[in-house]
Protein backbone atom coordinates (compact mmCIF):
# COMPACT_ATOMS: atom_id res chain seq x y z
CA UNK A 1 0.00 0.00 0.00
CA UNK A 2 1.22 3.60 -0.85
CA UNK A 3 1.07 6.22 1.95
CA UNK A 4 1.78 10.07 0.97
CA UNK A 5 3.76 11.73 3.87
CA UNK A 6 3.87 15.17 4.05
CA UNK A 7 5.73 17.38 6.19
CA UNK A 8 3.25 19.97 7.86
CA UNK A 9 2.80 23.28 7.08
CA UNK A 10 5.58 25.97 8.81
CA UNK A 11 3.17 28.83 7.97
CA UNK A 12 -0.35 29.26 7.94
CA UNK A 13 -2.67 32.04 5.92
CA UNK A 14 -2.56 35.35 8.16
CA UNK A 15 -6.53 36.22 6.64
CA UNK A 16 -9.49 34.75 5.41
CA UNK A 17 -10.05 36.16 2.06
CA UNK A 18 -12.79 38.96 1.91
CA UNK A 19 -16.00 38.60 0.42
CA UNK A 20 -16.74 40.21 -3.14
CA UNK A 21 -18.65 43.82 -2.35
CA UNK A 22 -21.86 44.50 -4.60
CA UNK A 23 -22.93 48.18 -5.38
CA UNK A 24 -26.28 49.36 -4.65
CA UNK A 25 -27.46 51.94 -7.23
CA UNK A 26 -29.87 54.48 -7.07
CA UNK A 27 -31.60 55.20 -10.61
CA UNK A 28 -33.23 58.12 -11.34
CA UNK A 29 -36.94 58.18 -13.15
CA UNK A 30 -39.22 61.52 -13.64
CA UNK A 31 -41.80 60.27 -11.21
CA UNK A 32 -40.80 59.48 -7.52
CA UNK A 33 -40.58 62.67 -5.27
CA UNK A 34 -37.39 64.30 -3.70
CA UNK A 35 -38.84 63.79 -0.43
CA UNK A 36 -40.01 60.14 -0.61
CA UNK A 37 -36.09 59.04 -2.25
CA UNK A 38 -34.51 61.23 0.62
CA UNK A 39 -37.06 59.55 2.81
CA UNK A 40 -36.15 56.07 1.49
CA UNK A 41 -32.67 56.36 1.68
CA UNK A 42 -32.70 57.42 5.27
CA UNK A 43 -34.66 54.48 6.27
CA UNK A 44 -33.08 51.69 4.83
CA UNK A 45 -29.48 52.77 4.60
CA UNK A 46 -29.35 54.61 7.58
CA UNK A 47 -27.99 58.15 5.87
CA UNK A 48 -28.11 61.11 7.50
CA UNK A 49 -30.62 63.96 5.76
CA UNK A 50 -27.68 65.44 3.86
CA UNK A 51 -25.96 62.64 2.91
CA UNK A 52 -29.30 61.22 1.60
CA UNK A 53 -29.96 64.48 -0.14
CA UNK A 54 -26.45 64.42 -1.48
CA UNK A 55 -26.87 60.66 -3.34
CA UNK A 56 -30.44 61.88 -4.50
CA UNK A 57 -29.19 64.87 -6.28
CA UNK A 58 -26.76 62.80 -7.68
CA UNK A 59 -29.27 60.34 -8.90
CA UNK A 60 -31.14 63.04 -10.39
CA UNK A 61 -28.64 64.93 -12.36
CA UNK A 62 -26.17 62.17 -13.19
CA UNK A 63 -28.97 59.32 -14.16
CA UNK A 64 -27.74 57.09 -11.30
CA UNK A 65 -25.65 56.73 -7.94
CA UNK A 66 -24.00 54.29 -6.22
CA UNK A 67 -25.58 54.28 -2.60
CA UNK A 68 -22.97 51.88 -0.57
CA UNK A 69 -21.66 48.77 -0.93
CA UNK A 70 -22.17 45.09 0.68
CA UNK A 71 -21.79 41.66 0.52
CA UNK A 72 -24.02 40.39 -2.49
CA UNK A 73 -27.05 38.79 -0.37
CA UNK A 74 -26.89 42.24 1.88
CA UNK A 75 -26.68 44.41 -1.04
CA UNK A 76 -29.58 42.46 -2.33
CA UNK A 77 -31.85 42.43 0.59
CA UNK A 78 -31.15 46.11 0.30
CA UNK A 79 -32.01 46.95 -2.18
CA UNK A 80 -35.71 45.01 -2.60
CA UNK A 81 -36.26 46.48 0.36
CA UNK A 82 -35.94 49.98 -0.88
CA UNK A 83 -37.74 49.26 -4.08
CA UNK A 84 -40.33 47.59 -2.27
CA UNK A 85 -41.10 50.96 0.13
CA UNK A 86 -41.81 52.83 -3.12
CA UNK A 87 -43.96 50.35 -4.84
CA UNK A 88 -45.89 50.58 -2.05
CA UNK A 89 -46.64 53.77 -2.48
CA UNK A 90 -47.18 53.38 -6.39
CA UNK A 91 -43.59 54.93 -7.16
CA UNK A 92 -41.41 53.64 -9.99
CA UNK A 93 -38.06 54.15 -7.77
CA UNK A 94 -35.60 51.33 -8.60
CA UNK A 95 -32.78 50.20 -6.98
CA UNK A 96 -30.35 47.86 -8.37
CA UNK A 97 -27.12 45.74 -7.31
CA UNK A 98 -23.62 45.09 -9.29
CA UNK A 99 -20.55 43.33 -8.54
CA UNK A 100 -18.15 46.16 -7.45
CA UNK A 101 -15.63 45.87 -10.62
N1 LIG B 1 -36.14 62.80 -10.60
C1 LIG B 1 -37.08 62.77 -9.49
C2 LIG B 1 -37.89 64.07 -9.47
O1 LIG B 1 -37.52 65.04 -10.08
C3 LIG B 1 -36.36 62.60 -8.13
C4 LIG B 1 -35.54 61.36 -8.09
C5 LIG B 1 -34.20 61.44 -7.70
C6 LIG B 1 -36.07 60.11 -8.40
C7 LIG B 1 -33.41 60.28 -7.63
C8 LIG B 1 -35.28 58.97 -8.34
C9 LIG B 1 -33.95 59.05 -7.94
N2 LIG B 1 -38.99 64.09 -8.72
Amino acid sequence: MTETVTKPRLRTRKQVARPPLYKVILLNDDFTPREFVVRVLKAEFRMSEDQAHNVMITAHTKGACVVAVFVKDVAETKATRATDMARGEGYPLLFTTEPET
